[in-house]
This record gives structure tokens, C-alpha cells and sequence, in this order.
């Protein structure tokens, strides 16, 4: 695990070997304010941060932890609570990587002994459905689709249903991130969603927002959007392994207050990993700071 977040901070840790080639026992402020910009954390934000260390102008790595830390406060939905099957509903905007997620998703699913079937709701485009119908079928998993064109919330209310009638434990629904327009978008997803409820009272069980980690900040603008139309339980953040705005995830939990489930670190169906705060603070100081452990 803390192999694959490193491999997925990779371009963000050269950026701060950049700012600091020598790791250090205490951090100059203006250094780690550098850091932080260079990593892309908004200005306001560095400044919060700095505000909120110790007075003096070399910092320790607790002190930097803690306040980092109390970014990351938002709590993760539970997943069990609930009458089978679990669903997700994955939103986002085109080639945020909402499909590529879902393979990654229902993999590890998989993996842990559940039984996953996906429903291919992004109906906009030929190509996502045939997207998804690969990866189900290289992943050994099933799925419901329907023509290009169709009806996406028949499709999300077949995935239910048929989830049901498998008994599988988690149903997980792609969908457009791109319509002929917005009003048109934002009144599919929430039909999506309406549906979901007809075909399983309380579904769907969580709404996962996909953000593409290489814009950065830019991001919370589009997810304050999705938000605004269907509400978002959760986020997942992708191409982490593209970007040195690693910093970017400070901004996006302080900004959204919504919980980082997973960050996606390439493009294979083992490359998500569950997002944990401590973990990926963690990463990025053993940059900064010398530790006794090397
Ligand atoms: N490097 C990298 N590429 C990713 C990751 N997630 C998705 N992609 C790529 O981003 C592109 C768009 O992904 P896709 O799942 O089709 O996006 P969608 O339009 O939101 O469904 C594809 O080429 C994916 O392989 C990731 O975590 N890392
Ligand atoms: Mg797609």
C-alpha cells in the first residue's frame, strides 16, 4: 500500500525534492510554503496552514501533520448497512475516468469475494458502452446494457433489478459525463437516480463523484456542480500518477467537505487504491522531513 501511494505522489515528490534536495529535522515556513504552492494547494489555503503552525520560523513534522490532518475530516459512507445489493452510481465529467474507475471498483470488489455486476448507463456514446462491456468481460463480471441512444435510467433500473434477482452484493452504474447539454445532463442524472429508488428503495446507495487529479484545484468548480444536481456522497480521485498536483486533495476535501474514498494511480484494473489521509500526509512528509527509520 504504501508502495502504491508513493508510486502515485511519484511526480508530486519531485516536484518538493525540487524545492528541498536535503531532507531536513525542522522545515523553514517560507520552504514549506513554496512546497505547498508547488504541489498545487491554493495560496489561501498555504496561508491557513501556515497560520495554523507553531510561531516559531522552523517547523516540526508533528506540528505540520496536525494541522495537514485536520483537513481530512470527513467521514466515509458505510457500505454494509443496507439490503443487497449495495449500488453505486458513478458520475463525473467525460474522460474524468468514471469507466476506468468502475473496472478498478469492481475489481477489487471481486477480489474480496463479492459478487459485482455493473449496468452501462452511459448510453451517450457507443464507445463508453463498448468500454465498459470490455472490461466486464476481461474482469469475468456482468453486466446490463443496451444500445447507444437508449434509455440510461432503463438501463440503471435493469442493473438493480437484475442484481437482485443474482443476489450479487454490489450493482455499480457508469453514466454520461456529457450530453448535448447540461440541462439535458443534469435532468438525465437525476431521472438515474429516481429510477434507482423505484427499482431499490434507498438506491442509489452511494453517489461517487470521479475528479481527474491532473486539474488540480480546477476540479472543485465541476464537483460543486454535480453536487448541486444529484448530490454527492464521495469522491474519487484520478491520474494521480499523472500529476505533481498531489497537493490539489487538501483543497478538494477542505473545499467540498466530502470524504476521498480512492485515488486511481494508473490505468490498470489493480491501480486504485483506498484513499487514507494519514497515509498520503505521511508520503509526503518523509520528503520533507529526516526520519530516525531513514
Ligand atoms: N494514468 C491514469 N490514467 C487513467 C486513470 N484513470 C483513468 N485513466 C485514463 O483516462 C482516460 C479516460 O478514462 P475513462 O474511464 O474512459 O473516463 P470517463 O469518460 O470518465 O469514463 C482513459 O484513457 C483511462 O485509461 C488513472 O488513475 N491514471
Ligand atoms: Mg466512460
Amino acid at each position: 500500500m504504501i508502495g502504491l501511494i508513493k508510486k502515485g505522489l511519484g511526480k508530486t515528490l519531485d516536484v518538493i525534492k525540487e524545492v528541498i534536495p536535503q531532507k531536513v529535522q525542522k522545515v523553514e515556513k517560507d520552504t514549506l510554503e513554496e512546497i505547498l504552492i508547488e504541489s498545487d494547494v491554493p495560496y489561501e489555503l498555504v496561508e491557513e496552514i501556515i497560520y495554523y503552525l507553531p510561531p516559531q520560523d522552523r517547523v516540526e513534522e508533528k506540528d505540520v501533520k496536525r494541522v495537514l490532518k485536520s483537513y481530512f475530516i470527513y467521514d466515509k459512507p458505510k457500505e454494509s448497512v443496507c439490503e443487497k445489493p449495495f449500488v453505486n452510481l458513478v458520475i463525473g465529467v467525460n474522460g474524468a475516468g468514471k469507466t476506468t474507475t468502475i473496472a478498478k471498483l469492481a475489481n477489487n470488489y471481486k477480489k474480496s469475494g463479492a459478487k459485482v455486476l455493473l449496468g452501462a448507463s452511459d448510453t451517450f456514446r457507443a464507445a463508453a458502452i463498448e468500454q465498459l462491456t470490455r472490461w466486464a468481460n476481461k474482469l469475468d463480471i456482468p453486466i446490463v446494457s443496451t444500445k447507444q441512444g437508449h434509455d440510461p435510467s432503463a438501463v440503471a433500473f435493469d442493473a438493480i433489478s437484475s442484481g437482485k434477482a443474482k443476489g450479487v452484493d454490489h450493482v455499480i452504474i457508469d453514466t454520461a459525463g456529457r450530453l448535448h447539454n447540461q440541462t439535458n445532463l443534469s435532468n438525465e442524472l437525476k431521472k438515474i437516480v429516481r429510477i434507482c429508488d423505484k427499482a431499490k428503495s434507498g438506491a442509489p446507495n452511494r453517489k461517487i463523484l470521479v475528479l481527474d487529479g491532473t486539474q488540480g484545484t480546477s476540479a472543485i468548480n465541476q464537483a460543486k456542480a454535480f453536487n448541486e444536481i444529484v448530490g454527492v456522497d464521495a469522491i474519487v480521485i484520478t491520474k494521480l500518477d499523472g500529476t505533481a498536483k498531489g497537493g490539489s486533495l487538501f483543497a478538494i476535501a477542505k473545499e467540498l467537505k466530502l470524504p476521498i474514498i480512492y485515488v486511481g494511480v494508473g490505468e490498470g484494473e489493480d491501480d486504485l487504491i483506498p484513499f487514507d489521509a494519514d497515509e498520503y500526509i505521511d508520503t509526503i512528509l518523509s520528503s520533507i522531513f529526516i526520519r530516525d527509520d531513514g
